[in-house]
């Protein structure tokens, strides 16, 4: 309040933990708000696990300084032609990258524990493409909660869209699930060009660079090329990094 008994805005709060990507018609948009903890589902089959997507999901969360975990469903299709490695994946976003990577199946169980475990007490987001078994995961939590749940196309192995919107889900007293529609596109438009690097934090851990504003493309001295040369930052994580940063107003 004023000297003058007028009441006034002071100070609007920044939005606790916010995910955001910018849109297919180029705005940014917030995908969920107020959380504390994202968590990217992908399935490693059916339908075939997107690099792409998980790097830019994590990228976002990052620039957004909202801790993010990798949970990799379908664990039960391990071994299954066409299948991504976990073992390889828990490598590059687990000990390269610093994240919490599990491992889930929402039909066996296996993994359920360490899942609830990671979202207990906190307010989490869900992000991952159609049929990575987002909704599956929450149900496998929750079975009397009856939620849709899709089928992969058989042809196309994709997923056919079933949640249509952003749901939170209450699980016990202090934990929140978001489950959100599967996403086709992450684009991170919004984040700077000369910032994208900060959202892959591995390349911290490579060691300073000859330039310090290096964008790890192609200058001298670069340690996070060496590091990639020397195979302690994945080759495909640092090739999402550069596809990023030379997109414009691309969504895939
Ligand atoms: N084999 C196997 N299938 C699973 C697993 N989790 C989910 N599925 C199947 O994957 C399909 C898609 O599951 P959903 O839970 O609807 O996937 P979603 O991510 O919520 O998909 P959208 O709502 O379209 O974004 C269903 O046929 C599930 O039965 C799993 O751990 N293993
Ligand atoms: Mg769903
Ligand atoms: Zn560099």
């Amino acid at each position: 309040m004023n000297k003058q008994g007028v009441w006034y805005v002071e100070e609007i709060l920044a939005r606790k933990g916010c995910l955001e990507r910018t849109s297919p018609i180029g705005r940014r948009q917030v995908l969920a708000a107020n959380i504390d903890l994202v968590v990217v589902v992908a399935s490693i089959a059916s339908p075939p696990l997107r690099r792409g997507f998980i790097d830019r999901a994590l990228a976002s969360a990052d620039w957004n300084h909202l801790p993010a975990a990798l949970v990799l469903n379908k664990i039960d299709l391990a071994g299954n032609k066409g299948a991504a490695s976990p073992e390889d994946l828990e490598n590059i976003y687990g000990e390269q990258a610093g994240y919490t990577v599990l491992k889930t199946s929402a039909i066996t169980g296996s993994g359920m524990e360490e899942f609830k475990k990671l979202i207990q007490g906190k307010t989490v987001a869900l992000a991952g493409i159609s049929a990575a078994g987002k909704t599956s995961l929450i149900q496998a939590i929750h079975p009397e909660l009856n939620l849709r749940i899709g089928a992969v196309n058989a042809k196309t192995t994709k997923g056919k869209h079933t949640t249509v919107s952003a749901r939170l889900i209450p699980l016990g007293k202090d934990t929140f699930l978001m489950d959100t529609p599967g996403l086709r596109a992450f684009s991170v438009d919004h984040i700077p060009r000369n910032e994208l690097k900060f959202c892959f934090s591995e390349f911290d851990g490579a060691g300073p660079c000859k330039f310090r504003d290096c964008l790890h493309e192609t200058e001298p001295g670069c340690a996070v090329l060496k590091a990639v040369q020397q195979g302690s930052i994945d080759r495909k994580r640092h090739a999402s990094y550069l596809k990023l940063l030379h997109e414009e107003n691309t969504y895939s």
